[in-house]
């Protein structure tokens, strides 16, 4: 009898160190340098977007300061940790430039040859799909990832800053610092506006990548 209750509540005990063995080892410090996506400049007006994340992890709480600069002005940037869950992910090189026929590209493009810009689809091989969606407010499911009227806006000058706590899916946390953050949007020339809006591929054009990892 005895050696049974002690089996019984050995099981729980075991249960509650492993799940606060977890919390503990994804909590802490993290940061991202944002970097260019590489490009061909005259294919993107000569776009050089950069900017450091930090993101403080604190059981499924995340904090995210976000600081950009080299966006296209006033206008909403897209922005998200992208990534495989258990697996390797990284920022696309120009060897992503596959052009391979995206029904978003723009008419003017040639399937098959390279257009020098890694489009939304061409960079999802490398740094995987939408984990989170890094909006001003509401949800932050991947759901939302297209939801421009929630995204932070450039300054009048290309500049950006974000900062949001919310709670992010267990998998994501445990994972962080496997994962990217993404910024999202440019005003390509070779149209007649001026504006990251007008077309689906200048709105999802990967512009900005950096790689999460642990600081402390
Ligand atoms: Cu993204």
């Amino acid at each position: 009898m005895h050696k049974r209750y002690a089996l019984l509540l050995a099981a729980p005990a075991a249960l509650m160190l492993s799940a606060g063995a977890a919390t503990a080892s994804s909590a802490g410090h993290f940061g991202a340098d944002l970097r260019p996506v590489p490009h061909t400049p005259t294919a993107d007006g000569g776009s050089n977007v950069t900017g450091t994340a930090k993101l403080r992890l604190t059981g499924r709480t995340l904090r995210v300061d976000i600081k950009a600069a080299g966006l296209t002005p006033n206008e909403p940037h897209a922005m998200h940790i992208h990534g495989v869950l258990q697996a390797r992910n990284e920022c696309p090189t120009i060897a992503a430039d596959v052009n391979t026929g995206d029904s978003i590209d723009p008419a003017t493009f040639v399937a098959g040859e390279p257009d020098g810009l890694i489009s939304l689809s061409e960079g999802a091989p490398s740094y995987g799909p939408i984990d989170v969606s890094l909006t001003t407010s509401g949800d932050t499911s991947p759901s939302s990832g297209l939801a421009l009227e929630r995204f932070a806006t450039a300054d009048s000058e290309g500049r950006l800053d974000y900062h949001r706590t919310f709670a992010i899916p267990k998998g994501v946390a445990k994972d962080l610092a496997d994962l990217h953050i993404v910024l999202h949007g440019t005003d390509l020339p070779s149209d007649s506006d001026h504006s990251s809006l007008s077309s689906l591929f200048e709105a999802t054009l990967p512009v900005a990548c950096g790689e999460i990892s642990r600081e402390r």
